[in-house]
């Protein structure tokens, strides 16, 4: 029997895996199928499984499951999509023995956004081998840190077929901020598909779920409103970049279902609570490529941290959660028995949801889907270029001359930047047609892998980000976010290295610098050393950037020390920056969060070195 590059069964399972995969869990055994979501309209999801105290026992194995009435295989961990739960606390030393039970693939564990030694890291070729099929790996680490995290697979597609789970570490010392209930909210992203044919899709025809080509009606109203040759030029424009602006996401609802806590939408997963009650709600976006847009229409919510770490209090309508990342929400539901959690793709092409009540089976009613957004030129680094004197030319990247502008190494530590003051918080204020232009690394120019480059950036901390501008909700921003504490190193960083994350649309080329992940050198950092990573958005899309091992502290406009971070969304057209204690030695992973982005090649191996 074969098995094929994302360690999945088979799509079509003989009825010997079948039975192998239900084994393998012991909530499934007996039921046929462990769980209906897409089916049970009305029924009761079942609560995440939970695990806690010192010494867990995961494995790892396939399972069938249903969330669109047809039975497909996944990888689940002891028999369930999300893995269970793991409450861990902070200070103890846990074991975690995690048993591969795929017969043909290896199979990793990471653990995002924990502070561990780089062996325990889960990332395999880095952290270790992997582990072998009938294998079992033990990871063994004392936790440093205390909040909401989750763990998924780092091997091939098994992220994308259900291996993710959350994890909590409570605190020692008591949270700044008082709930008396809490729930986990964990989105993901699930296909029917086969994650290693889904890739191979995207590679052979990269606009596949794009279908919202805009339309001779489109550009009629268009041309009435804005004059017939701004709309021929904005569109030219386009064309240029071989794309539409409705390319907002390369994967969305036409393919995925949307689930919450492993319940697809018709299931409604439903947290408890009582009248008067503050809940904590964790969110986690375990999803493989999307980003969702979360609100609970009649509650606001007050953000108390973000990545695990604490922030200062911030009281929303609505927040984006990028992939990777996770926020702590507080509500106090009064006024009604029944509140939706509500959480639509970016590209509005679907959407998760779930109910707070005061009992199961309540349904609140589902808000419609926003209007999809556009990108505008501004959203990638090319404000203004539509009105100004300037050469349209400019954008074939190829005729442009970046050699002769003198930047050839800016991915080096750098002598570029110093007279741009540091982490581009001027940038603002820069204008490109006065000759404040973005800088590009030489292995950018004539780089076959890359269809485009920014020209004016800036940090955009306090941009809600693209379809959620002037929506009469107060949506969160990283700017709105700040660190309950201090810098935690104090130093200023001593060294700054710029990467651009650069890709080509329809080859689905991803990559950093244009150079992908097999063919570059480690990033070296020196033991103990502060130092600032910029990132440079050149592409049209967001990547959610996470660096294993040690923190992201973001820096605000002026290069202070702003938010505590493990993964750090890069809007399009936004330029920013973070700094890193190198205090953690060995390999470490360094990558676009967006799993296909990282598997074509969006990522980099980080060395700390004495
Ligand atoms: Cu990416």
């Amino acid at each position: 029997m074969s098995t094929d590059s994302s360690g999945l069964p088979p799509a079509a399972p003989s009825r010997r895996r079948f039975v192998t995969g239900l084994a393998v869990g012991g909530l499934a055994a007996g039921m046929g199928l462990w769980r209906l979501p897409a089916l049970a309209a009305s029924g009761t999801p079942r609560p995440l499984q939970t695990l806690s105290g010192t010494d867990f026992d995961l494995s790892i194995g396939g399972s069938m499951v249903d969330f669109t009435g047809r039975a497909r295989p996944a990888v689940t961990v002891n028999g369930t999509l999300p893995a269970p739960l793991l409450r861990w606390r902070e200070g103890d030393t846990v074991t975690v023995r995690v048993a591969n039970r795929l017969r043909n693939a290896y199979s990793s564990i990471h653990w995002h956004g924990i502070l561990l030694p780089a062996n325990m890291d889960g990332v395999p070729g880095l952290s270790f081998d992997g582990i072998a099929p009938g294998e079992t790996f033990t990871y063994k680490f004392q936790l440093q840190q205390s909040g909401t995290y989750w763990y998924h697979s780092h091997s091939m597609f098994q992220e994308q077929a259900g291996l993710y789970g959350p994890i909590i570490v409570e605190p020692r010392a008591p949270a700044p901020y008082h709930y008396d209930r809490e729930h986990v909210v964990l989105l993901s992203d699930w296909t029917d598909m086969d994650p290693g044919a889904l890739f191979r899709r995207m590679k052979k025809n990269a606009s596949y779920d794009n279908y919202y080509q805009r339309t001779v009606g489109d550009f009629v109203r268009d041309a009435r409103r804005d004059g017939l040759s701004a709309t021929v030029q904005d569109r030219r424009m386009w064309g240029q970049m071989r794309m539409t602006p409705s390319d907002i996401s390369d994967i969305n609802g036409h393919t995925y279902t949307f689930l919450m806590n492993g319940t697809a939408p018709a299931g409604n997963w439903t947290g408890l609570f009582k009248p008067g009650e503050k809940i904590l709600l964790r969110f986690i976006n375990g999803s493989a490529m999307t980003y969702f847009d979360v609100r609970i229409p009649g509650l606001k919510m007050t953000v108390v941290a973000a990545d695990g770490q604490y922030i200062h209090p911030v009281t929303v309508d609505e927040f984006r959660i990028a992939v990777a990342e996770t926020f702590d929400v507080l509500v106090e539901p009064a006024g009604a028995d029944a509140f939706a959690i509500f959480a639509q793709d970016m590209g509005r092409t679907g959407y998760a949801r779930g109910t707070l009540a005061v009992r199961q089976g309540l349904q609140p009613p589902v808000p419609p889907l926003d209007p999809r957004p556009l990108l505008t030129m501004d959203d990638m680094g090319h404000g203004g270029m539509g009105h100004g004197g300037m050469d349209h030319g400019g954008m074939n990247h190829g005729a442009m001359d970046h050699s002769s502008m003198g930047h050839g190494s800016t991915s080096q530590a750098g002598t570029d930047h110093a007279a741009m003051g540091h982490a581009g918080h001027d940038m603002q204020a820069m204008d490109h047609s006065a000759g404040g232009m973005q800088q590009h690394p030489a292995s950018e120019t004539g780089n076959p892998l890359v269809d485009m480059q920014a020209m004016s950036l800036a940090p955009k901390l306090d941009d809600p980000g693209m379809g959620l501008r002037d929506n009469g909700r107060t949506v969160l921003t990283y700017g709105a976010m700040k660190s309950l504490f201090d810098d935690p190193d104090g130093r200023e960083p001593g060294r700054e290295v710029e990467l651009h994350l650069t890709g080509h649309m329809e080859k689905f080329a991803w990559s950093f610098d244009g150079q992908k992940f097999a063919d570059v050198e480690p990033l070296r950092l020196n033991y103990g050393e502060r130092m600032r990573i910029v990132l440079v958005n050149d592409t049209m899309m967001g990547h959610p950037i996470h660096l294993h091992g040690m923190w992201s502290d973001l820096e605000d406009e002026n290069g202070n020390f702003h938010l505590r971070k493990h993964t750090v969304d890069i809007p399009p057209g936004t330029k920013r920056s973070y700094r890193v204690r190198a205090d953690a030695l060995g390999r470490w992973a360094f990558h676009c969060h967006l799993l296909y982005h990282m598997e074509a090649g969006m990522m980099r191996e980080v060395r700390v070195e004495e």
